[in-house]
C-alpha cells in the first residue's frame, strides 16, 4: 500500500498554521486530499488578507482558529502536528483518540519519499548545539562538490517544500536533503531511512517540554535506528548509549582509530585525522574553538558516509565562514571586541562560547558576559565554575536573569538588552570582550534570537545608547 492509499478518504487534521502547517497544506492540496487545519491562536496569519488568500488557494481545506477544535481532533484518523505543539499538553492530549495516527511533517515526507522508486537521499543531524552550523557546512560542501543538495527541517525550510507542487513520486527537486532535526520533530518520526545521522552533543535543553534529560536523550537517539550509519561523538556517552546495530563512524578530540575521525598533533599543529590519514590542520579553518573542531569532524564523517571524497571536502571546507548570531564579531570602532552569540539558547552553547573565546583574550583584558532570557527549565549551575574563572563582569536580563546572576557575586541584573550594553560600555576598555551568549531562549523578551542579536549589534554600534 502506498502512503497515498493510506491517506485517501481519511479525516486528516493539520495542527498548527505556521511554517510547517503551511507546507503540509500545500503538499496535501497538491495530492488532491481534503483536510482541516486547526491552530489554537485566534489569528495565526500575519494579516486578514493572508488568511483569506490561504482560504481561497486551498478550497478543500477547513480552517479552524482560536482553540483546539474538539470535534475535529476527536474524529481525526491522521494528525499531522507541527513541532512546536506539545501533544502532551492538557488541552490537547485528551482529545487525540488512541486509534489516531499522529505524525509530523518529516514523517510524512519520509512516507512519501520511501514509496518513490528514486528517493531523495538524506543526511540527518540533531544535537543540542551545532546543528545549524553542521548542516550549513554540509550544504556548502555538497554544493562545492557539485552535488544537488538542499537544506531542510529545523533550520527553517519545511522538508515538504522539497517536493514539487503536484508531486509524482518520480519527480524530485534534489538528490540529497541535508536535514536538521529538533527533538520536537524526532518525537513524531519513525520512518526515516537516512544514509547517515548524528546526535552531535547533548546538554540540557527543552526540558520544559521533555521533562527529564533521560527522556530528551532517548528522543534524540531515536535518530540512529533510522539511518544506515551512525556518526557519533565518542566522547559524549549521552549521545550514543542506545546504538545497537548501525555501522558507526565516530569523531572526537582524541586520536582516532582506523575508520574514525579525531585530532593529532603533527609538527606542533592540531590536525584533523581520519585514522592515520591527515585531513586538514585546525589553523586552516575559520571557525574557532574546540566545539567547532568537533563540528568540522562531524561534517567530514557525514559527507564521507554519503560517498564524498575526503580530499575534495578538505579543499573546500575553509570557504564556509560561519553563520550569523553564532560567536559573530560585531564591527565597531571602539577597540572593544563585541561578540554576538545570540543563538546560544542553552547552557551548553554558552559554555562552548566562553571556553572557546576566553583563551583568545590576553591576561590583562576582561570578558564581560551578557546572559539571560528563558532557560526552558535548564539547570544553570554548570556555568558557575567557568563564570568564576573567566568572566570579569556578568550582566543578566530576562525571565531567568536573576537566577543566573545568583551564581556569582560579580553580577548586575538589568531590565533590557540596551541597558545591558550601556552597562558593558561603562565597564569595557579597548581590548576587552563583550559577549552576548545568553544560555537562554529569547522568547520572553524578543520575537526570536535573530531580533535579539540584531538589537545587540545595533546597541553595540550606537554612539549614544541612551536613546531606547
Ligand atoms: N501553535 C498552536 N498551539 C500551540 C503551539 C503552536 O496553535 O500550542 C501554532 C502557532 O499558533 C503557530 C504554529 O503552531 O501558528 C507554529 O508551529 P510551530 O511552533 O511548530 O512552528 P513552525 O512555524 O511550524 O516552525 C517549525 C519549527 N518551530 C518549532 O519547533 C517551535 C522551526 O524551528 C522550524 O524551522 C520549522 O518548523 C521548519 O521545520 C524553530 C525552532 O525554534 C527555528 N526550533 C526549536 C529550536 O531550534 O530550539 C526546536
Ligand atoms: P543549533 O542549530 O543546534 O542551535 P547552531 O549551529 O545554530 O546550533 O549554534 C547554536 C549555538 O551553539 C551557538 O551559540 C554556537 O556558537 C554554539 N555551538 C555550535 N556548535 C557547538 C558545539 N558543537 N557544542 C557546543 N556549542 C556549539
Amino acid at each position: 500500500m502506498t502512503w497515498l492509499t493510506a491517506f485517501k478518504g481519511k479525516n486528516i487534521v493539520v495542527l498548527g498554521a505556521g511554517m510547517t502547517g503551511l507546507s503540509c497544506l500545500r503538499f496535501l492540496h497538491g495530492q488532491g486530499l481534503s483536510f482541516a487545519v486547526n491552530d489554537s491562536r485566534a489569528a495565526p496569519f500575519a494579516s486578514n488578507g493572508e488568511q483569506i488568500k490561504y482560504m481561497n488557494d486551498y478550497p478543500r481545506a477547513q480552517f479552524v482558529f482560536g482553540q483546539w477544535q474538539q470535534s475535529l481532533i476527536v474524529s481525526a484518523d491522521i494528525i499531522i502536528a507541527s513541532p512546536g505543539i506539545n501533544l502532551e499538553d492538557e488541552g490537547i492530549a485528551a482529545l487525540i483518540s488512541k486509534h489516531c495516527r499522529v505524525i509530523g511533517d518529516i514523517e510524512l515526507f519520509c512516507l512519501v519519499n520511501n514509496s518513490s522508486t528514486k528517493p531523495i537521499k538524506m543526511l540527518a543531524v540533531t544535537g543540542s548545539n551545532g546543528k545549524s552550523t553542521v548542516v550549513s557546512l554540509l550544504d556548502y560542501l555538497a554544493k562545492s562538490l557539485g552535488e544537488s543538495a538542499s537544506l531542510a527541517g529545523n533550520i527553517g525550510e519545511p522538508i515538504l517544500n522539497l517536493i514539487h507542487e503536484g508531486f509524482n513520486t518520480e519527480v524530485k527537486s534534489v538528490d540529497i536533503a541535508i536535514v536538521e532535526l529538533s527533538s520536537f520533530q524526532l518525537e513524531t518520526l519513525v520512518s526515516m531511512k537516512a544514509i547517515a545521522a548524528s546526535v552531535l552533543n547533548l546538554s540540557d535543553d527543552h526540558l520544559d517540554r521533555h521533562k527529564t534529560l533521560a527522556n530528551y536523550q532517548t528522543i534524540k537517539q531515536s535518530i540512529y535506528p533510522q539511518a544506515k550509519i551512525a556518526v557519533v561523538n565518542r566522547e559524549d556517552k549521552a549521545t550514543n548509549s542506545l546504538i545497537t546495530e548501525q555501522k558507526v563512524i565516530s569523531f572526537g578530540l582524541n586520536a582516532p582509530e582506523q575508520g574514525h575521525f579525531g585530532l593529532a598533533i603533527i609538527d606542533d599543529q592540531q590536525v584533523i585525522m581520519f585514522g592515520e590519514q591527515e585531513i586538514i590542520t585546525l589553523d586552516e579553518l575559520p571557525l574557532a574553538g574546540m566545539h567547532n573542531a568537533l563540528n568540522y569532524m562531524a561534517a567530514f564523517a557525514l559527507g564521507y558516509s554519503a560517498g564524498w571524497s575526503l580530499s575534495a571536502m578538505a579543499e573546500n571546507i575553509a570557504g564556509f565562514t560561519g553563520l550569523a548570531h553564532r560567536c559573530q564579531r560585531v564591527v565597531t570602532d571602539d577597540g572593544i571586541q563585541w561578540i554576538n552569540d545570540s543563538k546560544a539558547t542553552n547552557v551548553g552553547a554558552s559554555l562552548a562560547a566562553i571556553s572557546g573565546l576566553s583563551p583568545t583574550l590576553s591576561g590583562k583584558n576582561q570578558l564581560i558576559l551578557i546572559a539571560g532570557g528563558d532557560g526552558k527549565g535548564a539547570d544553570f549551575t554548570p556555568l558557575k565554575n567557568i563564570f568564576n574563572l573567566e568572566v570579569s563582569q556578568l550582566i543578566t536580563l530576562g525571565k531567568d536573569g536573576a537566577e543566573i546572576a545568583g551564581l556569582v557575586s560579580n553580577s548586575i541584573v538589568v531590565e533590557t538588552l540596551v541597558e545591558a550594553v550601556e552597562q558593558a560600555k561603562k565597564i569595557a576598555k579597548a581590548g576587552d570582550m563583550v559577549l552576548l551568549s545568553p544560555a537562554c531562549a529569547s522568547i520572553d523578551m524578543f520575537k526570536n534570537y535573530m531580533v535579539r542579536g540584531e538589537q545587540f549589534i545595533a546597541a553595540a554600534q550606537a554612539k549614544d545608547t541612551s536613546c531606547r
